[in-house]
């Protein structure tokens, strides 16, 4: 149990007496000492190898702001990386893939990677909870299946993941087989975050909403429901609370609250009213600030922050959150004038 368990409390809907608040890449460039470690690691990869060096930058946010939790700092694309695809990051460029798996053969060879390989992960989540000494609790986290697919299929970042699309609708016994695969990857990766502590797990579908309703169905959800109930219970012996998040996915939520998720992560173009009206009390709801205000100035920054506390309205079950990744230019003023004003409004709003 953290001493601030304020967060897994909204998870569970039970009353909170503030809206907890983290970001998505809380960690990250916009933070000059991010900048630094970086720098002394070299890359992307050796720092997130580290533990010692990913314990550090998990930290530095919750040094500077008065978070609600830590999110393991990692990536995604951990596992097809540990599957032999040789994942590199160049600054300014993003994620790159020495190998690609976008046809028969590359895709029938592929294999669940051993754990062993992905190591550094679980030791960094060990590292960061010893670290926390309870002060917050600590977010594990996965990409789904679907959006690590469309990773490995691309061999890097694209725009629209045009050749991920077109081989579900081409080939979707192909596609089925990659998101078998993924499935077992994942489920068998956050179990091992599960057993080194993470207090949380989330799920980063970033590129569902790129899909038909039919597709999305049944390439994306289906496998995130499947890795939900492939969770095990903490050391504990505790059920972990989880969030999905698919970014384009607001026509789906009813479905989404049916996932066995506890929480459902928000884009910033659903109304979080209207979201939670349909959903009903089921899950609660993570979000959804456009990151994009934060590069406006503080009034207009205070102004979102509350419109969005008031819209969720009093009841128990949200975690404030941006709807996607804060960008690297965002001053960290802002952020701090964010979290002051979850913390401040809420009381009022919840007490
Ligand atoms: O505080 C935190 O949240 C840090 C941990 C974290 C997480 C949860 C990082 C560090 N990455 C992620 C998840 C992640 N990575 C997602 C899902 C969430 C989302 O949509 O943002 C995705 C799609 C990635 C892939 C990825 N890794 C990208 C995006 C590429 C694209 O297609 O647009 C990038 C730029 C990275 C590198 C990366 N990962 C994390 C950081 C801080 C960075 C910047 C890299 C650097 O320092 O060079």
């Amino acid at each position: 149990m953290s001493h601030n368990d304020t967060f897994l409390r909204a998870l569970r809907r039970e009353k909170t007496g503030y809206t907890p608040v983290w970001l998505m890449r809380q960690a990250g460039r916009y933070l000059p000492e991010y900048n630094k470690t970086r720098a002394v690691a070299g890359s992307f990869m050796k720092l997130a190898m580290s533990p010692a060096l990913a314990t550090e930058v998990t930290l530095q946010p919750l040094e500077r702001f008065p978070l609600d939790a830590a999110i393991l700092f990692s990536d995604i694309l951990t596992i097809p990386d540990a599957m032999g695809l040789e994942l590199s990051f160049t600054p300014g460029e993003g994620p790159h893939f020495a190998h690609k798996t976008n046809d028969e053969t590359s895709i029938r060879a592929l294999s669940l990677p051993d754990m062993n390989r992905l190591r550094y992960v679980f030791d960094a989540v060990a590292s960061i909870k010893k670290a926390l000494n309870q002060r917050v609790p600590l977010i594990g986290f996965s990409g789904s299946p679907f959006t690590l697919a469309c990773y490995m299929i691309e061999g890097g970042s694209s725009d629209g993941f045009p050749n991920a699309r077109r081989l579900a609708y081409a080939r979707p016994d192909l596609m089925t087989h990659l998101i078998n695969i993924n499935t077992d990857a994942v489920a068998a990766y956050l179990n091992e975050q599960i057993a080194a502590g993470a207090d949380a797990v989330m799920i980063f579908d970033t590129w569902g909403g790129l899909l038909s309703s039919a597709a999305y169905h049944s390439f994306s959800l289906d496998a995130m429901k499947e890795v939900l109930r492939r969770l095990q219970p903490n050391a504990a012996g505790e059920k972990v609370p989880t969030i999905i998040f698919t970014k384009g996915g607001g026509q789906w939520l009813e479905d989404m609250a049916r996932s066995g998720a506890h929480a459902l992560g928000l884009d910033w173009t659903t109304d979080i009213a209207q979201a939670r009206q349909r959903v009903g009390h089921q899950v609660a709801l993570q979000g959804n600030l456009d990151p994009l205000i934060l590069l406006t100035d503080e009034k207009t920054v205070v102004r979102e922050t509350e419109a969005i506390l008031r819209a969720a309205g009093g009841a128990p079950g949200h975690i404030f959150n941006l709807g996607h990744g804060i960008v690297p230019q965002t001053p960290p003023e802002h952020v701090a004038a964010l979290v002051e004003t979850v913390h401040r409004v809420s009381r009022e709003i919840l007490n």
